[in-house]
């Protein structure tokens, strides 16, 4: 399997679980300004909508979209409990915070990325995004992750759109227990190695040189790659 990534982009997740199971895979880094591979291939080639992360299969089919991707490789080794097995009440329940992770963090995130909208804007856009952190903290009163208290495929997609927070100077310990989590989760070794692999993160304190979820890099204005999700 070949996983395209771009540092700290939405692939950190399925890289984190292809390494919470321990499965053999390569690593191709995509330039997502100029769609192409590390190696010089073109990118569109492989997934035409032009975005990490893809999973490419040993027979050469591509799968895109970080949800289908992570159920895809927990279901690879489902005896690791990744992911509730397929048909189960449980099994929905993860496709409804992956839903919520996606439509409301991920996309939601979106626009605080694009240069071009004006802070007022993206205020509207914080205000929105606190109360689904407020969800959240709700969620990890009473339970370590967001299917109970074993980690899961949910939770490392959590984890890696959480993380893009402090680019916009939110400050998730205001969510003491969503801090927690996030304490939690970055303590896996699994999460230690893909974090290295993936490449190097600016500090948080050095929001002038992002780093490059394809997406975040922006200082363009006339970048739209995050907005083109919503
Ligand atoms: N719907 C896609 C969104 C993927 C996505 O937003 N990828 C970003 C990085 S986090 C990207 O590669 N953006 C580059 C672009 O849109 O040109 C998914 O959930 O996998």
């Amino acid at each position: 399997m070949k996983l395209y990534f771009a540092p700290d982009a939405c692939s950190l997740s399925p890289h984190i679980v292809l390494r919470e199971l321990g499965l053999p895979f390569d690593l191709v880094r995509v330039d997502n300004k100029t769609k192409k591979t590390a190696d010089g291939g073109d990118f569109l080639g492989v997934n035409p909508k032009g975005y990490v992360a893809a999973l490419q299969l040993d027979d050469g089919e591509v799968l895109t979209e970080g949800p289908a991707i992570v159920q895809y490789i927990a279901d690879l080794k489902p005896e690791a409990g990744l992911a509730p097995a397929n048909g189960t009440w449980e099994r929905v329940r993860l496709q409804e915070w992956l839903n919520f992770i996606a439509t409301e963090i991920h996309a939601g995130a979106s626009p605080l990325f694009n240069a071009a909208i004006p802070e007022t804007v993206k205020a509207i856009f914080k205000e929105r995004l606190f109360r689904r952190f407020d969800t959240l903290a709700a969620t990890f009163a009473d339970r370590d992750y967001l299917m109970g208290e074993r980690f899961g495929v949910a939770d490392s997609y959590l984890f890696t759109v959480l993380r893009w927070m402090d680019r916009f100077a939110i400050d998730l310990d205001r969510w003491p227990a969503i801090a927690a989590f996030m304490e939690r989760v970055g303590r896996r070794p699994a999460v230690q190695a893909a974090l290295a692999a993936d490449g190097a993160r600016p500090s948080p304190d050095d929001r002038a040189t992002f780093g490059n979820c394809g997406n975040c890099a922006s200082a363009d204005p006339a970048f739209r790659g995050h907005i083109a999700l919503m």
